[in-house]
């Protein structure tokens, strides 16, 4: 049964997104962990305003260039993805002219094959990621937990990959093979964050869409305006922006809200 949430309510998007990855959950979709880390990505929405900042609209730019100079570009889709965006990720697979491979860290058959039915029932119409052990099956060097099992067809030939929601190890382990990823994560400390070629620091929910749009709008443009939008970023740069922006709120915050005032302390009385 999902909760009636009334549209009145001051977080009713908040509510609808969990209420989202509260079904998928119970569908086995999202892993246990999923829950929580949605929890972390949501107190650094707030942080950052929960909407989508100068920041992350510059790395957008840099992402969408990336794909669209990529030979073989992949996007790894996870359970919390597929709960929150299905139907926008095949909308960028199309735009970009990307594969969808399932990817997941807390791997089962059963959960792979929930992941991929989600992005089929949203239109995709091939999913990688779900052939398992010798059909397509590769492993990424050097990293030890689940998410090295890729697909021969999809990152394990990809040049540059989406990397939503992701762990650092597995960053580093693509770096190594030398593929260049795009994360979006709302964690602009994150060791995702930190490693990634390019961080788009917003929530996917709002990253995927306006990731979708700016690849649409360069489609036309020349390669050399690509290259120069790549070639001008630098995602340490970027990220301090990101963190910057998180301190200024917060100075700005500490002075104004009443959650920060004084409260006056009831000393307990001495026997
Ligand atoms: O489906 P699986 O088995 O592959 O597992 C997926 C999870 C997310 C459980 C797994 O990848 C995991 O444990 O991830 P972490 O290490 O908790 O990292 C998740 C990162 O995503 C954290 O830095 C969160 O702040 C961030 N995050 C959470 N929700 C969102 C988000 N970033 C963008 N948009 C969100 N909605």
């Amino acid at each position: 049964m999902r909760l009636e949430i009334p549209p009145d309510h001051p977080r009713a998007e908040s509510l609808r997104t969990r209420e989202e990855l509260v079904h998928y959950w119970k569908l086995g979709v999202v892993a246990d962990a999923g829950l929580i880390a949605h929890g972390r990505g949501e107190a650094f929405d707030y942080l950052l305003g929960e909407e989508t900042t100068a920041p992350a609209r510059e790395a957008t730019w840099a992402a969408a260039a990336h794909l669209l100079l990529a030979k073989r570009p992949v996007i790894s889709v996870n359970g919390n993805a597929a709960a929150l965006v299905p139907s926008e990720l095949v909308r960028l697979s199309r735009v970009v002219g990307a594969a969808l491979e399932v990817n997941l860290f807390y791997r089962s058959r059963k959960r792979l094959k929930a992941v991929a039915a989600v992005l089929e029932g949203a239109g995709a119409k091939h999913v990688l990621g779900v052939g398992g052990r010798g059909r397509g099956g590769a492993a990424i060097p050097e990293l030890s937990s689940m998410r090295r099992m890729v697909d021969v067809e999809g990152i394990f030939a990809a040049d540059v990959v989406v990397v939503p929601l992701e762990d650092g190890d597995r960053v580093e382990a693509l770096k190594r093979m030398g593929k260049l990823t795009i994360a979006v994560d709302l964690n602009p400390l994150s060791r995702t964050s930190q490693e990634a070629t390019v961080t788009i620091v917003d929530n996917v929910v709002r990253a995927i869409p306006n990731l979708t749009s700016t690849a649409d709008e360069l489609k036309g443009a020349p390669a050399s305006k690509l290259r120069a939008l790549v070639g001008a970023y630098d995602n340490k740069r970027v990220l301090g922006a990101s963190i910057g922006l998180i301190a200024k709120r917060l100075a700005v915050l500490s002075k104004t809200s009443a959650t920060t005032e004084q409260v006056p302390v009831v000393k307990r009385a001495r026997r």
